[in-house]
């Protein structure tokens, strides 16, 4: 993410029925909030607690002088559900050229940069919203013009992943080359190097960066998070929770959600869509079952489930039901798509559920309360680190292509087949050849496909405000 904040006039220039002046990046609404008014008294505002993704009646006035300059509408996007994946502002304004222009200079005197052509689709890709196809079906609408702080951006995206591979291509050519010495002079004639140990060196190196590629992948899909469990327990109260909003339906009577409730939030960067379910019990209400199989489908489709229990209550008939159900998906060893919770938390403890949890021996489980609002922070690291572990445990993610997670993958088979050949005795020059289609395959990765003057000519062909 960028920390600095880009406006632009956002639609063509001339006379139409409105303008849009677009500011994109962490102090959007900060920058708003100066020039922003609302009501007859032209009261200020802070445009951070306006709700996201609603347009916003009101005047833009010159923070100097208290002028009106334009009656406009405001919509505040919060990250990441926006063009860029990062905090928008857009102010739609009467479209003559002279508003426009004059609220694009109060966005700037207010502590925004004027963007480059195409920065807006640029972030959008790099913030991985969009992938490079997307991104040059975007540039097909729009004109042709180039910049340099692009190339900078470009070079930054690329000589990351390269810096990464590093260690791995070092390995390789270590390998490689004392392979193809040993194959013209006699051994002793060379320095000598443990070659299996070198191999399985660069094996690793290339498995953190594969793992760091499907945890990019993971920040631009995003993931599909369940919340299940019986009845009453408190699932639509932490969805709420999670959501920060009352967006489900909480009441005492068990059996309230019938449906399931879908939304996305931003889970560390992770855009993750939770799904409250209906409550899974026996049930005469044909409503009620329907939602039961709707809260199974959930359940097939989910990257992590979330097993809501009440800490309140002795384990009950239906728990051990739906604990059931889970352990059937989720159960085997080393799985690491589900996490317990264990709610209201701020009532009596009546929890024995040591025979439930028994089956899921190695899943974590979090203390919470929805009421008091203890323990939603672990939950949440608890998920994403689940989320981190199936990725492959990487640190960090990498902002890969298809075409580069698929070279890569190449990259490890024929290391992989190096080293079986290695440990069967196989001779050393036949072994090289793997050594080196590995070598090629890494190349691709950092090499030309990927090239600057690709990237830079697809950016450059937007136009400012794209
Ligand atoms: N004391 C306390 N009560 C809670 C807590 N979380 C939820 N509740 C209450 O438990 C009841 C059920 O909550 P819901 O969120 O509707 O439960 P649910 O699991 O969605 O229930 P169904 O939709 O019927 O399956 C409500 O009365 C909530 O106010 C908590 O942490 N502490
Ligand atoms: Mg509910």
């Amino acid at each position: 993410m960028y920390d600095d904040t880009i406006t632009a006039i956002a639609t063509p220039v001339g006379e139409g029925g409105i303008g849009v002046v677009r500011l994109s990046g962490p102090e959007s609404a900060e920058v708003a909030s100066r020039m922003f008014r609302r009501g007859v008294r032209l009261r200020p505002v802070d445009v951070e607690t306006l709700e996201s993704h609603r347009l916003y009646y009101g005047h833009i006035v010159d923070p100097s002088d208290g002028r009106i300059i334009d009656e406009v509408m405001l919509t505040r996007m919060a990250a990441p559900r926006t063009y860029t994946r990062e905090d928008i502002v857009e102010i739609s304004c009467h479209g003559g050229p002279v508003p426009l222009r004059e609220v694009l200079r109060l966005t700037i005197e207010s502590g925004a940069r004027e963007a480059e052509p195409g920065e807006f689709t640029l972030r959008a890709f790099l913030n991985g919203r969009i992938d490079l196809s997307q991104a040059e079906a975007v540039m097909a609408v729009v004109s042709s013009r180039t910049s340099e702080s692009l190339e900078m951006a470009v070079n930054e995206l690329r000589g990351k992943l390269t810096g990464r591979l590093q260690p791995a291509r070092e390995a390789l050519l270590e390998a490689l080359a004392y392979l193809d010495a040993a194959a013209d002079f006699p051994e002793d004639e060379i320095p000598s190097v443990d070659v299996p140990d070198v191999l399985k060196r660069s094996e690793t190196y290339l498995r953190e960066v594969l793992a760091s590629s499907r945890m990019g992948l993971l920040y631009r899909e995003g993931v599909q998070i369940a919340i299940v469990g019986r009845p009453n327990v408190g699932k639509s109260s932490l969805m709420n929770t999670l959501l920060r909003s009352d967006r489900a339906i909480v009441t005492e009577i068990a059996g309230t959600t019938r449906d399931v409730i879908t939304e996305t939030i931003n889970l560390r960067g992770i855009p993750a869509t939770l799904q409250d379910t209906a409550g899974i019990a026996e049930t005469e209400d044909v409503v009620e079952r329907i939602g039961i199989d709707r809260s199974r489908q959930a359940l097939e489709s989910a990257g992590v489930a979330i097993f809501v229990l009440d800490g309140s209550q002795p384990l009950a008939q239906e728990d051990r039901q739906v604990g059931q159900l889970l352990a059937q998906r989720f159960g085997s060893a080393g799985d690491r798509r589900l996490v317990i919770a264990v709610n209201k938390r701020d009532l009596p403890d009546r929890f024995d559920h040591a025979e439930l949890l028994d089956q899921f021996d190695e899943t974590p489980i979090i203390e919470l309360s929805t009421v008091a609002g203890t323990g939603i922070d672990q939950l949440e690291d608890s998920v994403y680190e689940c989320l981190v572990a199936q990725a492959g445990e990487a640190r960090e993610p990498a902002m890969v292509t298809l075409r580069q997670q698929q070279a890569l993958s190449r990259a490890l088979e024929h290391v992989h087949a190096a080293r079986a050949a290695l440990a069967e005795g196989v001779p050393q020059d036949l072994v090289a050849v793997d050594v080196r289609s590995a070598m090629l395959a890494v190349g691709e990765i950092t090499g030309e496909q990927v090239s600057e003057s690709i990237l830079t000519e697809i950016f450059s062909r937007f136009c400012i405000g794209k």
